[in-house]
């Protein structure tokens, strides 16, 4: 958004507007972080000078939520905090796990505007102001993808292999039309993430997915956007136990699916 404009009302995002004072958007940019050390105070002050340049018409904070790390992060995190009080928060949480990162970030803030993304910057944040404007056009939801037609993705035959097998297994148990689960670029609007999240059971990395396939089950509304994405071969990935920890969520939603959450009206 850029001030003036309002929100369509379904998408439940609330607008501040004081007498004489454009409506301002308060956006959280979530970077989850397990030991990151070498890499999260470049990765950050990209971010500031991103949001500082492209995104001045939202109140913009980044939160790096980091879980258990066993390095410096949390001690880089807090001078980035320190350095930056109005635009770095900090989320320590003593448990791993990417899913209970953002849960925790999400549910939260006070954000109308959630978004996260990965720590390596891997997918190029020129789409990141087409990501958020699909949450301030209406959408509730709104996900990076490396598998569309537009995408361009450089990433190991290897990665490209499994990331495609997944999402086909998805598609094949779930029908769904999200053709890519696991881009590590989100946005969501405050009332989708209030809804949906407590739903979500997973805390690792089948989070996403589960966020997505039960947003698309319950009908609200999902923008896939196509993204280039530039792999970073630094990993947290522990291959096989991913894959099993995702076939078995896929499992778990398809035989015992939660019920649609109370709150959400969708019309
Ligand atoms: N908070 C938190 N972040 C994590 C955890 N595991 C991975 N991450 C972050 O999730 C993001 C994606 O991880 P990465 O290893 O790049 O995944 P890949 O790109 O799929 O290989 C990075 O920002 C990681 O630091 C975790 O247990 N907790
Ligand atoms: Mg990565």
């Amino acid at each position: 958004m850029t001030g003036g404009q309002e929100a369509s009302p379904s998408s439940g995002i609330r607008v501040e507007a004081a007498q004489g004072v454009l409506p301002r958007f308060r956006l959280d940019a979530v970077i989850p972080v397990y030991n990151e050390e070498h890499v999260l105070a470049g990765s950050v002050e990209r971010l500031r000078a991103f949001l500082a340049e492209h995104m001045g018409g939202y109140r913009w904070r980044i939160v790096v939520a980091d879980n258990a790390s066993i390095d410096g992060t949390l001690a880089v995190a807090e001078g980035l905090a320190a350095a930056h009080p109005n635009e770095v928060a900090l989320v320590h949480l003593l448990q791993k796990g990417r899913g209970r990162a953002l849960r925790h970030a999400w549910l939260n803030s006070d954000a109308d505007i959630l978004s996260y993304m990965d720590v390596d910057l891997s997918t190029d944040l020129s789409h990141y102001p087409l990501l958020i404007q699909c949450i301030v056009n209406g959408y509730d939801v709104a996900t990076g993808s490396r598998l569309l037609p537009e995408s361009k993705t450089n990433r190991s035959p290897k990665r490209e292999f499994i990331s495609r097998s997944y999402n086909l297994i998805t598609k094949l148990t779930h029908f769904t039309k999200i053709v890519d689960m696991q881009c590590g670029f989100k946005a969501l609007s405050r009332r989708a993430a209030q809804e949906l999240i407590p739903l979500v059971e997973n805390n690792q990395w089948f989070f996403d997915t589960e966020l997505l396939l039960l947003a698309e089950k319950f009908g609200y509304r999902i923008k896939e956007i196509p993204v280039q994405w530039l792999e970073d071969p630094d990993t947290r990935v522990k291959i096989v136990a991913t894959v099993m920890e995702d076939l078995h969520g896929l499992v778990r939603l398809r035989l015992h699916p939660p019920a649609r959450p109370a709150a959400a009206n969708l019309d």
